[in-house]
C-alpha cells in the first residue's frame, strides 16, 4: 500500500508551492507619427490656403480659416498628424495643388 502524505513531498514547505509563474508580453510598438506643418508667405492668397485646408485635410471653413490665419501671424502651424504614409501623401498633394496654381506655398513634415 501506498505511504500516506509526508512533508517531504511538498516542494516548499508548509506554506505550499511557492514558483512565482511569470508570463513575457511583447510589447506593441506604436507606429511612429509625423506632424504635417504649413508654412507663411507673402504671396499665396489666404483663400486658397484655406481652400487647401479644407480639400486635403477635411477641415471645415472656420477650423480651415483659423490655421491659415495662425500660420499667416506665426509663420507656421500642424495642421495635423499622420502616419508617415498619409503624412507624405498630405504634403505632396499640397506641393502639387500649389505648383500648379503657380502658388509658392509650403508644406512639410516632421517626426512628432
Ligand atoms: N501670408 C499670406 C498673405 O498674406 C497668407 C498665407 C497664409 C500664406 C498661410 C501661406 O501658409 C500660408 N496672403
Amino acid at each position: 500500500m501506498r505511504t500516506p502524505w509526508t512533508m517531504t513531498d511538498r516542494k516548499d514547505g508548509p506554506g505550499g508551492d511557492t514558483s512565482v509563474v511569470t508570463k513575457t508580453r511583447a510589447k506593441t510598438q506604436r507606429p511612429p507619427l509625423y506632424k504635417v506643418l504649413l508654412l507663411n508667405d507673402d504671396y499665396t492668397p489666404m483663400e486658397f490656403v484655406v481652400h487647401v485646408l479644407e480639400r486635403f485635410f477635411g477641415l471645415s471653413h472656420a477650423q480651415a480659416f483659423e490655421i491659415m490665419l495662425t500660420v499667416h501671424k506665426k509663420g507656421v502651424a500642424v495642421v495635423g498628424v499622420f502616419s508617415f504614409e498619409v503624412a507624405e501623401t498630405k504634403v505632396a498633394q499640397v506641393m502639387d495643388f500649389a505648383r500648379r496654381h503657380q502658388h509658392p506655398l509650403q508644406c512639410t513634415m516632421e517626426k512628432e
